[in-house]
């Protein structure tokens, strides 16, 4: 069957929510091949369709108002239907929709915004970031880091600096770099990945990777030295760089000690390898700060940007560069073989520069910090009195919790019960888009929520938890 003459494109857009959800559905599996999805699945399902949203509500097709604990996919910091964005976009389309930044050239969205985001970035230790290196993602700003870290060495007379090494279970994207420098066992078994000089050493994750009786601090040290046996195993002088998240976001919000980054720090400073902060998720609010290296106080070389610069109402990425990088680029490195067609886009430029403007106007960042942020922190605090709840632990307005069988023992479900998917079910079914990693349950709400929104988010949690153990035990699982 030709699905597509069930509906023409055009109406689809304009009138999605009139629309039958089948048709769509069908004309979607027909032609739309969905990112990180099981497409034959898919299929057969039926995808979700989302019509429209506000605040921090989406809608389906059936009319259903769902609310969005994870911000879209960690991007709509400032909610959904700011009318400032959008006016930024259509008048800055109607100026100069696009003009490159290739050939000695330049536009006035980019330049403005590159000012503004050196304005943002603190200064740490006496390092500072006076430029900004501007892609459309996060991935494409990883690819961006590994070209730029091995042109630094190579500037610099080492050019056998080439490994980087990065963390298992991080995201740093989905292009060949940036799933390589990731450490998703999944990604790398699809396409020969890593690619070569990329390794890996353990995450700093303390419900999996701790000893028994261990303290957080202890371990955070133990986590961070794993660094410095990995450098010494591959040989300094052949290290690169160390690539991390400050809190992993995909691999299911895991907030390292308070001693990791210290140690992290004086081990790539012991060693003189560069230092990258992936703030895909974590810059912009999401941790209280504009940026999170200044929340845990260390100081990178470059931090990946993308998704909250702006609120994700249109692409836009990059990479902060600070001084000790910049300058070798600049003042030894002649042309940078490396650029995008969209890097500094006028409109995703405009659209960042209203949003940032939004930011500072109502206070988001400051109100992670001292306000929602705590607020957020003691609800989610109470979790861990539910049975099924092993861990719940914040940081900012992010929150993870662990679902597991028994506390007591530390004893987590077989994977194949796959409880955390049963979970997310009774959350889609309650109204509420919570993300599953394995059995552990992450949020990242917007960060325009109120404290009687949080509330609200409460209840369907807990009411989803209490589903979930419903079901475990009437099946068995559970006693
Ligand atoms: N670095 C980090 C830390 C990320 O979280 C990327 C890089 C890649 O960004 P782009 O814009 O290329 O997607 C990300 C993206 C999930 C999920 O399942 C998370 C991301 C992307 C897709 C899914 O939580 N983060």
């Amino acid at each position: 069957m030709n699905t597509s003459t069930l509906i023409a494109p055009p109406a689809l857009v304009r009138r999605a929510e009139q629309q039958d959800t089948q048709a769509i559905q069908a004309l979607d599996s027909a032609h739309y091949m969905h990112p990180f999805t099981d497409h034959g699945g898919l299929a057969t399902r039926g995808a979700r369709v989302i019509t429209r949203a506000d605040n921090i509500y989406v809608w389906d097709s059936e009319g259903k108002k769902i609310l969005d604990a994870m911000s879209g996919l960690w991007c709509v910091n400032a909610g959904y239907g700011r009318k400032e964005l959008a006016d930024a976009a259509y008048q800055q389309m109607m100026t100069l929709p696009f003009y490159n930044s290739f050939f000695n050239t330049t536009n006035v969205p980019a330049v403005q915004l590159a000012a503004k985001l050196a304005s943002l970035a603190p200064t740490v230790g006496g390092r500072s970031f006076q430029h900004v290196f501007f892609s459309s993602s996060g991935s494409e700003s990883n690819d961006t880091n590994v070209r730029m870290v091995r042109r630094y060495w190579d500037l610099l007379g080492q050019p056998e600096r080439k490994v980087i090494i990065s963390r298992n279970n991080a995201y740093h994207g989905s292009t060949m770099a940036g799933a390589s420098l990731g450490g998703m066992s999944g990604m790398h078994a699809q396409g020969d990945l890593p690619i070569p000089n990329i390794t890996h050493i353990e995450q700093p994750h303390f419900w999996e990777n701790a000893l028994g009786g261990e303290s957080r601090a202890d371990f955070g040290l133990r986590a961070a030295r794993w660094l410095e046996e990995k450098i010494l195993e591959v040989g300094a002088h052949k290290v690169a760089a160390f690539i991390a998240e400050p809190v992993q976001g995909a691999g299911g919000v895991i907030i390292p000690p308070e001693t990791y980054w210290p140690e992290i720090q004086r081990i790539v400073d012991q060693y003189g390898i560069l230092l990258i902060s992936d703030e895909v998720i974590c810059a912009f609010g999401r941790l209280g700060h504009w940026f999170a290296y200044e929340k845990f106080g260390y100081k990178p070389d470059l931090v990946t940007f993308a998704k909250g610069v702006t609120s994700g109402y249109i692409p836009l990425g990059g990479v902060m560069v600070g001084d000790r990088v910049a300058k070798v680029l600049i003042e030894h490195g002649g042309e940078f073989n490396h650029g995008y067609t969209y890097s500094g886009h006028p409109v995703a430029c405009a659209v960042a520069l209203a949003n940032l403007e939004l930011m500072e106007r109502d206070n988001l960042v400051g109100r992670v910090k001292d306000d929602i942020g705590p607020y957020l922190a003691e609800q989610f605090a109470e979790l861990k009195h539910h049975p099924l709840v092993g861990d719940a632990e914040t940081c900012g307005f992010v929150a993870g919790l662990v679902l597991v069988k028994s506390k007591a023992l530390r004893q987590m479900f077989d994977p194949d019960l796959s409880v955390g998917m049963i979970c997310r079910g009774h959350c889609f079914k309650n109204g509420l888009i919570m993300r599953a990693v394995g059995d552990r349950m992450i949020i990242a709400p917007p960060l325009v929520m109120t404290r009687a929104q949080i509330d609200e988010m409460m209840v369907l949690v807990r009411q989803c938890l209490d589903a979930t153990l419903d079901d475990l035990r009437t099946a068995g699982h559970l006693a």
